[in-house]
Parts: structure tokens; C-alpha cells; sequence
């Protein structure tokens, strides 16, 4: 088994990021930082089917396990990432234990579940077929999202399909799926997200969830979610350009305040 899903799979604390930005250089920076993973966002960012490819290699050169959040539940999408050598698949807006079932079918090879064999550069582009079909169910982390209110009325059902690895809370989509937005919404929202996170830990699940910003990691660590994907490239790059350009301004107009 991959340390990857090794580790998700026993509940250690994993933090990674989004990855939106799509080139290889980006990759590479964040991959540096000590993320433990990355995870490639092909739903909300504009990276294509080909680029996938060389942003998982660039996040290889350096040993982070990138896994990929593919733009909907089409078998053909998970595996082309997989193909690729994503380290694993993140599937959004899963609400229902067959849309549950088809994501597992789609990751594992029989009798698992029915992924085609392919000379993809997984399989060293078909000189390593046999190897990489004997390791990739046990190596390949299989997280699907739970952000929707049929998600969270179905989650006894959905954290209870085997093969999935990793239940992934979408807070986003779930505040507005639920309508429990902004801070009128904040109980409602953390309450089904503790409701999702103790019904997949009970079913043996990994969790998983977004934030924004570390400031909560901890508090929702306590509720059992081991595994967090804190905002993206794309908001720490705004977020400490903002903030050095708000610093820089502060201690210019004080020298100057200094001068008159
Ligand atoms: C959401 O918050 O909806 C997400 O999908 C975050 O990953
Ligand atoms: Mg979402």
C-alpha cells in the first residue's frame, strides 16, 4: 500500500492544498511548502485533460502525492487522471450510495470494481502494465465529496459502500445545498458537518473537509477529521500578495509621516 493511502486510511493528519493554477512551476513551489498531498482541481479551475498529466509529474519530481478532483462522476474523466498517475481522485457532489458504487467502479480494476487496463504513464506507458494492475487498489486513495442535502440525508448509506476511502465535506456547496449560508448559517452548517464526520468515522471512513484558512483545523480535528485540504494555490498567493503589499504601504507611510 502507498503511504498516501496508508495514511488516510488510518486517520493521520494529512494537509494539502488545491492546486488551480495550471502549470508545473506552481506545482512545484507548492509542493516544496511540506504539504503532505496536493490535490489537482479539474472541477473549478480552467486545467486541461492534457496539462493534468504534467502537473502530477512536476508534483512527482518531488515525492507529494497528487491526487486529482475530476468535474463530475464520468468513468472516462476518473480514469484518464488515474492513467495520468494521480495518486488518487477526489469525486464531487456525490449524494447518493450508487453515485457512491459508480465512483468505486470506476477507480478500482476488478473484482473491485471495473476500470479499464490501459497504457497510460501509470503503467509506464505500457511496459509496467502487470505491476501497476497488482498495486493500484490497495495504492490508490478513492475520496468522494458529501456537499449536497441529499448527500447528508443519505450519509449512512454512502459512508457504507466499500472501496471509497475518504468521505470529503464540501462546506461550500453544502451551506448553499442546505441553505445555511454566512454566519446565520454557521450552527446549521457545523452541525451537519459533524453529523456527516461521526456517521463516515462510525462506518470506518477517513474525513476529510475544505477550509479556507488553518484557523479551525484544530476544532474540527476533535470531531475526527483527519484530513484537510486548506484553500489553494491561488487564495495563498492573493492572500500573502495582499498582505505584503498592505505591510510594505504601512511602513512606507511611516517613514514618511517620520520625514514631514
Ligand atoms: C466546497 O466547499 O463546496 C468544496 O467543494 C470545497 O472543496
Ligand atoms: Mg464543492
Amino acid at each position: 500500500m502507498s503511504d498516501f493511502r496508508g495514511n488516510c486510511i488510518k486517520h493521520r493528519l494529512l494537509v494539502g492544498t488545491f492546486a488551480a493554477i495550471p502549470h508545473p512551476v506552481a506545482i512545484e513551489v507548492t509542493a516544496a511548502s511540506g504539504v503532505d498531498f496536493l490535490c489537482i482541481d479539474w472541477e473549478h479551475s480552467q486545467i486541461s485533460r492534457e496539462r493534468i498529466e504534467d502537473l502530477i509529474r512536476a508534483a512527482d519530481v518531488h515525492r507529494v502525492p497528487a491526487m486529482v478532483r475530476v468535474p463530475g462522476h464520468a468513468a472516462e474523466d476518473i480514469a484518464a487522471v488515474l492513467d495520468a498517475g494521480a495518486a488518487g481522485v477526489l469525486v464531487p457532489r456525490v449524494s447518493t450510495a450508487e453515485q457512491a458504487r459508480d465512483a468505486v467502479k470506476a477507480t478500482r480494476y476488478p473484482p473491485l470494481g471495473a476500470r479499464g487496463v490501459g497504457p497510460g504513464r501509470a503503467a509506464a506507458y505500457g511496459y509496467r502494465i502487470p505491476d501497476y494492475l497488482s498495486k493500484a487498489n490497495a495504492e490508490l486513495v478513492l475520496a468522494i465529496q458529501v456537499e449536497t442535502a441529499e448527500g447528508l440525508a443519505n450519509i449512512a448509506d454512502i459512508a457504507a459502500v466499500d472501496g471509497v476511502d475518504l468521505i470529503f465535506i464540501g462546506p461550500g456547496d453544502l451551506s448553499v445545498s442546505i441553505d445555511a449560508m454566512g454566519p446565520a448559517g454557521k450552527n446549521k452548517l457545523d452541525a451537519a458537518i459533524r453529523t456527516i464526520a461521526e456517521t463516515a468515522r462510525s462506518a470506518g471512513r477517513a474525513v476529510g473537509i475544505f477550509r479556507p484558512s488553518p484557523d479551525d483545523v484544530s476544532a474540527w480535528s476533535q470531531v475526527g477529521i483527519s484530513f484537510f485540504v486548506l484553500a489553494s494555490d491561488t487564495m495563498f498567493l492573493g492572500a500573502s500578495m495582499a498582505a505584503g503589499v498592505i505591510d510594505a504601504k504601512k511602513q512606507a507611510s511611516g517613514s514618511e509621516a517620520k520625514e514631514k
